[in-house]
């Protein structure tokens, strides 16, 4: 195990009043500190980790964003994946004119409107212009965290392996239950990027160097940061999956998971876990309660992804110290969850994700139903306030991480075993040659969003499709 650095630092947080958080998120590439050096990354509001956004039910969330990533500091080398050049590929017509410089702003997880300033991903906020969002969150919205990061189509991967990405909080009746209410919490935002020796962010759409072996497993922008905790101590971890292209498989050395949320959804009931899979994108909620004296290892286990196996990772250390406290009870019953397993289904769909050929980025085409992303086009055409049913494939050998916008969903069946209904989710892996079967329904907002796998390179190379939901 590497030595462990530094106290985990936690990211500045913003905080609603009245109502109301108006703020601004600055995106722009400079050197900053991450992982005990400097950095030339992409960040937002200059600094790694980024602001936490923390907001109500029933608040509006205001974002007025700044796009600076233009303005780039001298002495960039010409492998930058931050130096702006014009997006080709698919989704793009000649005359777009969509720079790597561009970029917009998805609350990923959020069931807000998908229209006009809202959570609109068809927008693009230009390099060097600015742009007003507003976000109307339900008074009966979950409680849990979800995050923000680029989502301007061609552009999101480089952006988000640069560093942009942060978490938004919603509080809530999680936080009341018996068992959660006043235990201590932390927040773990995982991120995972590559430096070159000059401390340049490295590009991973074009660079064969890239490996994730050799990527800095960051909690918080720390490299193995330690926590404390007291012996017999219980504290709610919440984590989030912010890199563009990594699965943790992730373990507490000498200690169990309590899991109690899973992508802003709180659980029926808490489900005790040795392990717990975690794609690009989804978040989940444990806690932990500390045993003994001593420092244990919290890490990602060895994890076959179809593409490459990642190794074991050390991502920070437990130390256990000080004096012993009593034990509380953890919780059993959490929220109910309503089961779609039994709702009446007014449509069904079939998607398939798919490798094209050849096999080789940047030629490398993704795929679903055999076609690539066209911003134009509607994949889906569904009613709000109906309940579908969506089986989603997985054709290829590697696992891709499935995410919807805008409403959650239920997976009732994984390779066509049924599974006890335990959450609602925005993200889940499709396991190689497998398939989940999942059930949404569609709520409150006509307009159009999208669907696709979270590994942003197969992304921003076409895995994406279109939903229009008509009032
Ligand atoms: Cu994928």
């Amino acid at each position: 195990m590497a030595a462990a650095a530094a106290e985990l630092v936690e990211p500045e947080v913003r905080t609603s009043r009245d109502g109301l958080l108006d703020t601004t998120l600055t995106c722009r590439v400079e050197p900053v500190p991450v992982a005990g050096r400097t950095a030339t990354v992409s960040v937002y509001e200059g600094s790694f980790p980024w602001p936490t956004l923390r907001v109500r039910p029933g608040d509006t969330l205001r974002v007025n964003l700044l796009n600076q990533l233009d303005d780039l500091p001298t002495g960039l080398p010409q492998s930058s994946p931050f130096l702006c050049h014009v997006v080709t590929g698919p989704g793009h017509s000649a005359s777009d004119h969509v720079s790597s410089c561009d970029t917009n702003l998805h609350v990923h997880g959020l069931h807000v409107s998908p229209s006009d300033n809202s959570d609109n991903i068809f927008l693009t906020v230009r390099a060097g212009e600015s742009f007003q969002y507003e976000y109307r969150i339900p008074a009966a919205h979950p409680a849990g965290l979800y995050w923000y990061h680029p989502h301007q189509h061609g552009t999101v991967t480089n952006q988000v392996f640069g560093g942009m990405a942060g978490p938004i909080i919603i509080e809530g009746d999680i936080d009341n239950l018996p068992g959660v209410a006043g235990v201590p919490e932390r927040l773990l935002v995982l991120q995972a990027t590559q430096l070159s020796p000059d401390g340049n962010v490295i590009d991973i759409t074009t660079d064969a160097r890239s490996q994730q072996k050799s990527y800095l497993r960051l909690v918080n922008g720390q490299l193995n940061p330690t926590m404390t905790i007291r012996p017999g101590e219980t504290q709610r971890w919440r984590i989030l999956n912010a890199t563009a292209n990594v699965t943790y498989l992730l373990h507490l050395d000498g200690h169990q998971l309590h899991q109690i949320a899973k992508d802003g959804n709180t659980l029926n009931e808490t489900w005790t876990r040795d392990a717990i899979n975690l794609a690009p994108g989804e978040r989940v909620e444990v806690l932990v309660q500390a045993g003994s004296a001593g420092t244990y290892t919290f890490r990602t286990l060895p994890i076959a992804t179809g593409f490459t196996t990642q190794a074991d990772a050390t991502l920070a250390s437990l130390v256990v110290d000080g004096d012993a406290m009593t034990p509380q009870p953890l919780p059993t019953a959490l929220l109910p969850v309503e089961d779609l397993s039994t709702a009446v289904i007014d449509e069904h769909r079939r998607f398939t994700f798919q490798f094209g050929t050849p096999i080789n980025p940047p030629e490398t085409r993704f795929w679903i139903n055999s076609k690539q992303f066209d911003g134009e086009r509607d994949d889906a055409v569904v009613r709000l306030n109906t309940t579908e049913e969506w089986v989603i494939r997985n054709a290829s050998s590697s696992w891709h991480p499935f995410h919807i916008h805008i409403n959650d969903y239920q997976v009732v069946a994984v390779n066509g075993q049924p599974v006890p209904v335990r959450y609602h989710e925005d993200t889940t892996g499709l396991p190689p040659f497998g398939e989940i079967t999942m059930r949404t329904r569609f709520r409150d907002f006509p307009g159009r969003w999208v669907f696709h796998c979270h590994i942003l390179l197969h992304e921003d190379h076409g895995m994406m499709g279109t939903v229009r939901a008509l009032a």
